[in-house]
């Protein structure tokens, strides 16, 4: 396995994120892509919104049904072994610490013509207590301006604020609120333009977005991980009757590094896999798509 550059967690402090690049081989990013195909389909289990394919329905119309399988794990081995590929945990041990656990997984497919995702920091949807979620976001195709691939502004994790958040009808987004009122503007963004198999680390205070898919076919595919410090307990749930919320602590978590301080509370099943709302089905007024 090639090492890691030396600058890898000090570029990561300074600017919030991190590109591996060449992290997954030829053939893993084929596996990749057939078991999404699979997930699609709906031959690899129950997903929520998920409408089984007919046997003679062509792979893309399938495909473009769906922007984004959140929790796909959960029904997919496969999917599963990925979250802690061996050249993640190498960058997630740095940047982290030696204890790492996830706490979920997203399938964007996100084809031609999708729309993208507004300014938002991870750290609103998945609360850590330490404040170390950081996301994995593995390129399954080369990701560029015109295909929506993401946008940071370097640097906006350092203040440790979390900006207010707001729904939106921009049509360029899907239905996931956006962080305002932050002192940065676009001009402020860069592309983080990667080739397929690259992964992007992002810090979870990180203001990051997606524009939408403007290519004239195909997909854009990433599978991105949530990943924290297993140290810390992660009040991602409502608490429990009697349980104080600073003591409330989500435990349907696969432990990717390390050890788990909390083993003893074991792990439960709470997640389940479900499909993100696209603008074409509406935007209710509450969600938690991250
Ligand atoms: O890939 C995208 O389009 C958005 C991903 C994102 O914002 C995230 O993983 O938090």
């Amino acid at each position: 396995m090639p090492t890691l550059p030396a600058n890898c967690a000090s570029f990561f402090a300074h600017h919030g994120y991190y590109v591996l690049p060449e992290a997954l081989s030829s053939g893993e990013l084929r596996e990749l892509h057939a078991e999404t195909l699979r997930i699609c389909r709906g031959d690899a289990g129950d997903v929520q919104g998920v409408t089984p394919a007919a046997p003679d329905e062509p792979d893309d119309a399938v495909l473009r049904r769906y922007i984004c399988i959140h929790m796909a794990h959960k029904i997919s081995p496969l999917m599963h072994r990925y979250l802690a590929h061996p050249r993640i945990v190498e960058v997630l041990t740095q940047v982290i610490g030696p204890n790492v656990k996830c706490m979920q997984s997203m399938l964007f497919i996100k084809a031609s013509g999708k729309p993208g995702q507004a300014w938002h920091q991870d750290e609103d949807f998945i609360p850590t207590r330490d404040r170390s979620l950081t996301g994995a976001w593995i390129a399954l195709d080369d990701a560029t301006v015109e295909n929506g691939c993401l946008w940071v502004i370097p640097g906006s994790h350092k203040p440790g604020i979390l900006w207010d958040m707001r729904q939106h009808d921009d049509a360029r987004f899907d239905c996931t609120d956006e962080s305002f009122g932050f002192p940065y503007n676009d001009d402020d963004a860069i592309p983080v333009e990667v080739k397929a198999g690259s992964i992007v680390f992002f810090n979870g205070y990180l203001l990051h977005r997606s524009l939408p898919n403007r290519a004239s076919g195909g997909y854009r595919r990433a599978f991105v991980n949530h990943y924290m410090s297993a140290e810390s307990f992660l009040p991602w749930h409502n608490p429990g009757p009697g349980e104080w919320v600073s003591r409330s602590d989500y435990r349907d978590i696969v432990l990717v590094a390390g050890r788990d301080p909390y083993a003893y509370k074991g792990t439960t099943n709470l997640a389940q896999p479900h499909v993100r709302r696209d603008r074409e089905g509406g935007c209710k007024p509450v969600q938690d798509d991250s």
